[in-house]
């Protein structure tokens, strides 16, 4: 087994609001992240598009992540910061992983099943082999990490299934190029971090999410003050005041999630939320919730507002942090090609 440098990569995607999931399930581990490791920072746009962009909204909501990176923290003369479309390697890579994986790996990826819906025949071909995207987005760069949501796990671990056949499929021509028994590592997904699953404020279940029809189920991070403390107010939930132990939300989806955002921009645990909290209403607590939110995010909206009024200088950056990326997954390719039997 080959030793690999650790290196983080991920990505989100620009095809809706950067919403507070966004913002604890990623961007703030990002930011924490560049603490201790290299890290390659993507604004996926290549994925945004399996699902049907407005151009000049793509255009806008690409600046839009970038400025959400840049504002929550993220260096981007320390860490790399770009946009996926401008480093022809993840379409190349894609390519080649499309011919790896194998179509029952893919039949059983539950975001696909979830996102064609029961239009499944009418679905992008892209949307079915976004994973296969994925795959080769980190390993262009042969990223070790990756920081993301519990819902991107199963897409993780296909990445590591093709990882894992690639090496196998063409071990004799990788010993032969001289990379040991090991071409690509296999990328461990780091799920956690302070809320890795921030659910919709309108249905317990389901995560909160750009492509939800409803404004209501999300905070945007460019909310201003009284939209956010207007859809906390509205958030679903249920009559019974807040319990003084975990265990008591076991069966309150939307009380677990309220408690559970808290926690997340207080930097608190949810034992010291509830022990604040324990017999509160939720009259008394959304308030509290709704100006913690306001505390954290509106520095944040305010500095992406800054940010977006000059785009010129966020397509610098994105142009810099290309040219970066794409010296990294340029010897990468050919190595790939070589050892595929492309002549090149
Ligand atoms: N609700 C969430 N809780 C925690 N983390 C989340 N992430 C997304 N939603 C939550 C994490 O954010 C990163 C980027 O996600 P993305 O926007 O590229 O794709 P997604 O996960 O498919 O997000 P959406 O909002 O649901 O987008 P749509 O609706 O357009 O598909 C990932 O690390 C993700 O885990």
């Amino acid at each position: 087994m080959t030793d690999f440098d650790p290196l983080v990569f991920s990505g989100i995607k620009p095809s809706g609001n950067l919403h507070l999931g966004n913002y604890l399930g990623a961007i703030t581990r990002f930011v924490e992240m560049q603490k201790t490791h290299n890290c390659i920072y993507c604004v996926v746009d290549l994925h945004a598009v399996t699902t049907w962009q407005e151009p000049a909204e793509l255009t806008r909501r690409t600046r839009e992540v970038t400025a959400g990176f840049l504002a929550a923290g993220v260096d981007p003369e320390h860490s790399i910061i770009f946009n996926q479309s401008q480093v022809h390697q993840h379409a190349e890579l894609a390519w080649m992983f499309n011919c790896v994986a194998r179509m029952g790996w893919l039949n059983r990826m539950t975001q696909f099943k979830e996102k064609a819906g029961k239009d499944r025949e009418n679905a992008s071909v892209g949307l079915f082999a976004y994973p296969n995207l994925m795959a080769a987005d980190i390993l262009a760069y042969k990223a070790t990490h990756v920081p993301v949501g519990e819902d991107q796990k199963q897409h993780l671990e296909l990445s590591r299934d093709i990882a894992q056949k690639f090496n196998n499929d063409f071990g004799e021509a990788i010993a032969a190029s001289g990379h040991g028994d090991t071409f690509f590592p296999l990328p461990e997904p780091l799920i956690g971090g302070p809320a890795p699953r921030v659910m919709s404020l309108r249905d317990g279940s389901r995560k909160m999410s750009s492509s939800d029809a409803s404004d209501y189920a999300r905070i945007n991070l460019t909310d201003d003050a009284d939209a956010i403390a207007r859809k906390i107010r509205k958030a679903k939930t249920d009559p019974e005041p807040l319990p003084d132990e975990i265990g008591g939300l076991a069966e309150r989806p939307e009380a677990a999630n309220l408690v559970g955002i808290y926690a997340a921009l207080a930097d608190h645990t949810k034992e010291q939320v509830l022990a604040d909290f324990a017999g509160a209403p939720f009259s008394t607590f959304k308030p509290a919730l709704a100006d913690l939110a306001v505390a954290k995010i509106a520095p944040a909206a305010e500095e992406m507002r800054r940010l977006l009024d000059d785009p010129m200088h966020i397509d610098s950056v994105l142009r810099g942090g290309a040219a970066r990326a794409s010296e990294i997954a340029a010897p990468v390719l050919n190595d790939v090609k070589r050892i595929i039997g492309f002549i090149s």
